[in-house]
């Protein structure tokens, strides 16, 4: 087991990356912005050290220096969170040619994942569904019509290296796809520095539904069940559930069965998520495959019982898993909130300084924060302060729980969503489980009005 960490992030993912470490006896190094100095993360770690200035390029980004403060520390292993360089080949390449463990998967798997029409055809060789599509770059806009014509209107243009929907549209004929291309194409290469893009047929009103995976390196690979994260906004997951309120018993073992069968086949090791779009008769396809550990991945820990970040450690260090696929279990239903300090009305990032923090405590509320009483949200970064996760023993009672910790949750100097996830967490949609990924446009009040504002 390691003996020192070093956390290649900050903010609540850093924090409890460093609670684990404590857990398991492991010293823990933070590295931190300027404009993180006061953060909790820092002050939580056993060993802090300044990166530079609030830039990302120049702080958490910075992998010169990330690299220089490992070595100088005698960390033995690196854990890149969420974000940043969590899914950069390249940083994980770095490590290992440092002598340092990137707790992570290996560097060609982030690589081909990151593609996602290479990750298409890897996964279609693993055996995985795919929405019916091309999985190879278009080369020009007639080629997309031609291709268009094949799989049949309405179709999902795409870039291969696009992600929060960066990139992606919906198109119903010939003459929206020649308007469409271009701009797209455009867009992901001055995006993403790669302009290559692709079809599929739309999936209309899917779901989102992911399935948590690990996988060690000696071929043991198991399902921890699915998050379904349909309630986004702009591609951005607002509410996270663990278990689906869509999927049966049958339809959700045929998702994890797929997804493990392909991670074993691509030789994956560590956490992963292989997300899928599912249609209304629960038919599902593979979407991509997310080779860090996601924000939402407490939901799943509270209805398995499992800590991720130190399954994830144990793996790196070359552990064996401990467990085998029947002796996961899931009790109980739990859901994420992401707290933001955003204006509720038109969702634009609110930082400032905060004077006072209440927080709501009881049994199954659980608080990942990123912020203290006296914080200061910096505009630097994502503007989350927090993570509220519920948990009860179904469904109806963790919606219970979520609407009084949110009726409870206290943030004052700033301007959070708070009153928006209260008002979703008390609609009937929500609480029947009419969870499909146009929700927020279809059910929240005035989202179009607040859509177009922001
Ligand atoms: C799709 C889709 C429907 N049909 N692909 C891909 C990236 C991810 N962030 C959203 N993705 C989707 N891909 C096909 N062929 C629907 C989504 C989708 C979505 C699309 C628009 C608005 C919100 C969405 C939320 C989840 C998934």
């Amino acid at each position: 087991m390691f003996k020192k960490i070093l956390i290649a992030n900050r903010g609540e993912i850093a924090a409890r990356v460093i609670r684990t470490c404590e857990k398991l006896g492991i010293k823990s190094v933070a590295v931190y912005s300027e404009a993180d100095r006061e953060a909790p993360f820092v002050s939580m770690a056993d060993e802090s050290y300044l990166l530079g200035g609030p830039r990302v390029q120049e702080s958490y980004l910075n992998v010169d220096k990330i690299i220089e403060i490992a070595k100088e520390t005698a960390c033995e292993a690196i854990h890149p969170g969420y974000g940043f360089l969590s899914e950069n080949a390249g940083f994980a390449e770095r490590c290992q040619k440092e002598g340092i463990t990137f707790i992570g998967p290996s560097p060609k798997v982030i690589s081909q994942m990151g593609s996602k029409i290479e990750s298409r055809n890897t996964m279609e060789k693993a055996g995985l569904p795919l929405v019916p599509g091309l999985s190879r770059p278009l080369g020009n806009v007639d080629e997309a019509i031609i291709e268009a014509e094949k799989i049949g209107y309405p179709i999902m243009l795409k870039a291969s290296s696009g992600g929060g929907g960066i990139g992606m549209q919906a198109v119903t004929d010939k003459e929206e796809l020649i308007k469409a291309y271009e701009g797209n194409q455009k867009r992901a290469q001055m995006f993403f520095g790669n302009g290559d893009m692709f079809l599929e047929k739309l999936i209309e009103k899917p779901r989102h539904i992911e399935i948590q995976v690990l996988a060690d390196e000696k071929g043991n690979a198991v399902y921890l069940w699915e998050r379904e994260c349909s309630i986004q906004r702009r591609h951005q997951k607002v509410l996270e559930e663990a278990p689906s309120p869509f999927l049966d018993e049958e339809t959700r073992n045929r998702m994890g069965e797929a997804a493990v069968r392909a991670v074993r086949e691509i030789g994956y090791s560590n956490a992963g998520t292989i997300e899928f779009l599912v249609d209304k008769d629960k038919n599902f396809y593979f979407l991509e495959m997310n080779t860090r550990l996601q924000v939402e991945h407490p939901v799943t820990e509270e209805i398995t019982g499992l800590d991720l970040v130190e399954q994830q450690i144990r793996i790196s260090s070359g552990e064996e898993l401990s467990f085998r696929q029947q002796d996961i279990k899931r009790e109980g239903h739990a859901i994420e909130v992401r707290i933001y300090a955003e204006d509720p009305n038109t969702f634009y990032p609110s930082p400032g300084k905060i004077t006072a923090l209440h927080l709501p405590q009881g049994e199954g509320i659980r608080h990942e924060m990123a912020v203290h009483g006296q914080s200061h949200v910096t505009p630097y970064y994502d503007p989350m302060i927090a993570k509220l996760v519920v948990k009860g023993e179904n469904r109806e009672a963790a919606i219970a729980c979520l609407a009084s910790a949110l009726a409870d949750y206290r943030v004052e100097g700033i301007k959070t969503n708070i009153p928006a996830l209260s008002e979703i967490a008390g609609l009937d949609a929500f609480k029947k489980g009419e969870t499909t990924t146009d929700f927020i446009e279809k059910y929240y009040k005035n989202s179009n009005q607040k859509m177009t504002k922001a």
